[in-house]
Parts: structure tokens; sequence; C-alpha cells
């Protein structure tokens, strides 16, 4: 019953599944070649995603969860109470769990979520933890536009939950139609609270994509695993090498896998010739400043109305509203 349950509550919007395939040509068409991030996160992805935050160079994930417990108090009080919960992605961790726990009476939860299984989880495991909340999954692409479920007569706010910094793998461009097309669910008497990397030391930045233990290597060479397995490619796994730089003009790590050699890459009956040391883009992570993220949010009619960053002033949350 309470599986029938649960199925009951999905709103599927049938996102179109990728054409990776289609994708990989376009990209490794283009000058400089590129591949889409968003393949990064098969299931062995997201197990070395999972394994990058635990290394001791990366700070993010346990710098926005130390934020997250410290302000928990403030940032409840921020938002306010009678709240549906909107996140963007399967939030089926300590983060959202921190949310509903220190939120006045959170009335609903809806995560947005492409993947069926990692949605399903998700609201499995919130469910038990907070029988109280109603969960709402909604199984849609998050980059378009998503009309929400009606939740229960007592949520009179949406807040929009998108933390990790997982912003800053869209370019500005992209960043500014995701943070518009989170205008438009939020509504006129909405909020959204977004977790930002901050601009820093350079040293601290590129040490966080290059740990020691190779962790982030194996994540990025695996997306050339995951090809060759989906669609019909020959990457060689051993003739490309992880490389991430901070640029710092444009303040983003900039994550590219370098051609060892000169060799060429088939991908059905289309060749690509890759040079010695020639680098394929595969991922920007943008840091931001105080200036640079309220710009970006203006650009999408949303104004920064709190913030709260950790001691160092490594990470931040931002609570946007129109
Ligand atoms: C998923 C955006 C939080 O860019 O820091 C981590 C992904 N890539 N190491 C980030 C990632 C390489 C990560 N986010």
């Amino acid at each position: 019953i309470a599986r029938a349950r649960a199925q009951a509550a999905l709103t599927d919007l049938r996102p179109q599944p990728d054409d990776i395939a289609a994708d990989a040509i376009a990209g490794l068409s283009r000058t400089p070649k590129t591949l889409p991030s968003k393949y990064f996160y098969d299931a062995e992805g997201s197990r070395l995603f999972e394994a990058i935050t635990r290394q001791p160079e990366y700070y993010l994930t346990r710098v926005e969860l130390a934020l997250m417990e410290a302000q928990m108090p403030s940032i409840a009080q921020a938002i306010g109470d009678g709240v549906h919960v909107v996140e963007f992605g399967s939030g089926s961790g300590r983060k959202t769990e921190l949310l509903l726990e220190g939120l006045a009476a959170p009335v609903a939860y809806t995560p947005i979520e492409i993947s069926r299984t990692a949605l399903m989880d998700s609201v499995t495991r919130l469910g038990q933890s907070f029988p109280d909340v109603q969960m709402l999954p909604v199984c849609a692409d998050f980059t378009r536009p998503v009309p929400l479920p009606r939740a229960d007569r007592r949520a009179h706010r949406t807040l929009v939950f998108f933390p990790g910094s997982t912003l800053g793998n869209f370019s500005d461009e992209e960043a500014v139609r995701l943070l518009r097309s989170m205008r438009g669910t939020m509504g006129d008497a909405g909020c959204a609270l977004i977790g930002i990397d901050l601009d820093k030391d350079p040293a601290i930045i590129e040490a966080a994509y290059n740990d020691l233990a190779g962790v982030t290597a194996a994540f990025t060479v695996n997306l050339l695993t995951r090809l060759n397995r989906e669609i019909d490619s020959d990457f060689d796994i051993d003739g490309f090498r992880h490389r991430a730089h901070y640029a710092r003009e444009r303040m983003r790590i900039e994550t590219s896998l370098v051609s060892e050699r000169a060799q060429t890459v088939r991908i059905g009956d289309h060749a690509f010739d890759f040079a010695v040391g020639e680098a394929m883009h595969v991922e920007i992570s943008q840091k931001y400043t105080d200036a640079s993220f309220s710009a970006l949010a203006a650009q999408a009619g949303l104004r920064v109305t709190h913030g709260w960053n950790d001691e160092g002033e490594s990470f931040g949350l931002r609570l946007l509203q129109p």
C-alpha cells in the first residue's frame, strides 16, 4: 500500500531520453572539442562523486554541511513557515534532512529529478524520516520549466533548494536561464536557497579538483568509459589525462581531458582527430564573489536578500527573492 501511494504521488513529465551519441558527436565537432558534463553521472560516476566528497582536498561538501548545521536557525527564520520545498536534483542526503529538520513545519517536499530510480529512492528515504511532510516527486528535466504538483493548503510559500554549487556547472548564460526558471517555479511569494562556492586562493581550489588519491581524475576519465559502453565510441581510456585548472580571470575551474598523443577517436562512422596535448573541455565549476553572484541573480529578476558564509569565507548559501 505504501508503495502504491508513493507511486500515485509521482508526477511523471516524461523527460526526453538523452541522445548521448548525438551530443557527443556535436561536442567533438566543435573547436575546442567538448563533451557535456551531465554525462558524468552514471552509476559509477555517481559513486565516484560521492568518493570525491570524502577527499580531504574537496572542501565544498564538508563546509556546506557544517554551514547548514551552524546557520539553520537563522536560515529557517529568514524562510518562515508553511513552505513547499522544491529541490532541483534528488536530495536523498544530509543537506535535505538538515533543511527539513530545521525549517518551521515544512508542508511538502518535491525533488525534481530526471532519474526515476534516484527520485523514488530519495522520497522513500525522506518519507520515512519525515512522515508529516507530503512527498510530491516530479520526474522531469529541471533545466526546463516545471509545473509543480499542488501541495496541501497549509503551504503558502515555495522554497527552491539548489545546494552543492551545482549552479557552477552551468555557463553564465545557462545559469541565468536556470535561475529564471526557478523564479517561475517559486512564484512571486517564493524564495530560493542556493549553495555557491566562493572565489579564494587558487591553490586551495585547484587542490579540490586534483586530489592526491586521483579520485577526481578517475571521475573525469569515467566519462569516456561510459561513452564507450553506451554509444559506439572507441576512446582509449589510457590515451587521455585529467586536467583541472583555475582560470582566475573567469573565476572557474576548467576541467579537460588532454590527449596524450596524436590519435583518432571513432563514434559510429564519425572520426575525430586529436593532436598530442589537445584539450577536450568536459566541465566548468564556477566560483563566485558577492558581486558576481548578485549580478547573475539580477539578470534572472532575483535579489539576494540573505547570505551565510562559513568562517573561512570558503562557501556560501544565498537566499534569493523576486
Ligand atoms: C557537482 C558541481 C558540486 O563542480 O564541484 C566535483 C562536481 N566535479 N569534482 C563541482 C565535481 C569534479 C561538483 N558539483
